[in-house]
């Protein structure tokens, strides 16, 4: 169930729980035509805060998800739960340790058919899952494609994610990860905040673009970046 719907996203909106988001603005982007709204972070997410935002996009018809970014923050009612495994980190625990530990504390209330896992490549490492996670940096185009393989053929994670959030990635890259996936969705994450470069994301081979910073930079060009899906 999970995958059928995250192969129809072609973008989506993650907000995140740490930033003030105005009820015009969330009503804005929960009408814009994006596929799902995303809710996530990588610092200051709390339990409450969460639940907040997810109240909040609740009361629109569109999908509702978690991606979930620590143990303190889980809640129920969520549409889907995406669960990222950093690749690239230096230590075990954001490929499996914490994974580990959230399935011995709330194993029997997963809903696993709403789960998807997500194989996450940071390719800025300041930012700041890079920075908590320790990604390596320097990636090669051939490191990232090592990884997409890896993912998909060994792993057969059903989303592939390069994360540049805050930066604008390399295209080549993108169109290198491409070459490589068959079954994956491959995500797009970072400096989406046009329609313009949410179109390049998209002809590199981004199956799915997402769009997180802009929205609480300017809002205007947050939303015209669903016209890059909606028109294109
Ligand atoms: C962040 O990939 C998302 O997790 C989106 O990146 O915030 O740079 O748009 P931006």
């Amino acid at each position: 169930m999970a995958l059928t719907t995250i192969r129809q996203w072609k973008h989506v909106f993650k907000l995140d729980p740490d930033k003030p988001i105005s009820d015009d603005a969330l009503d804005a982007l929960c009408l814009s035509g994006t596929d799902a709204i995303v809710i996530g972070g990588s610092s200051g997410v709390t339990f409450d805060n969460t639940v907040d935002l997810m109240s909040r996009v609740r009361r629109y018809e569109v999908s509702c998800v978690l991606e979930v970014s620590g143990l303190h923050a889980i809640a129920p009612g969520f549409d889907l739960y995406l669960i990222p495994v950093v690749l690239n980190a230096d230590s075990v625990d954001w490929v499996i340790g914490q994974h580990h530990q959230a399935v011995k504390e709330y194993g029997s209330f997963v809903p696993w058919e709403s789960v998807a896992a997500e194989a996450y490549v940071i390719l800025n490492p300041d930012c700041t899952a890079g920075r908590l996670t320790g990604a390596s940096s320097g990636l090669s185009a051939k490191d990232v494609a090592a990884y997409a393989k890896l993912a998909e053929r060994l792993y057969r994670f059903p989303v592939f994610y390069m994360e540049y959030s805050g930066m604008f990635g390399d295209m080549d890259m993108v169109r290198r990860a491409r070459g490589e996936l068959k079954e994956a969705r491959l995500f797009y994450g970072g400096g989406i905040n046009s329609e313009e470069r949410a179109r390049e994301a998209l002809e590199a081979g981004a199956d799915t673009i997402v769009v997180g910073n802009v929205i609480y930079e300017s809002l205007e060009k947050a939303l015209a970046t669903v016209n890059a899906v909606k028109m294109g």
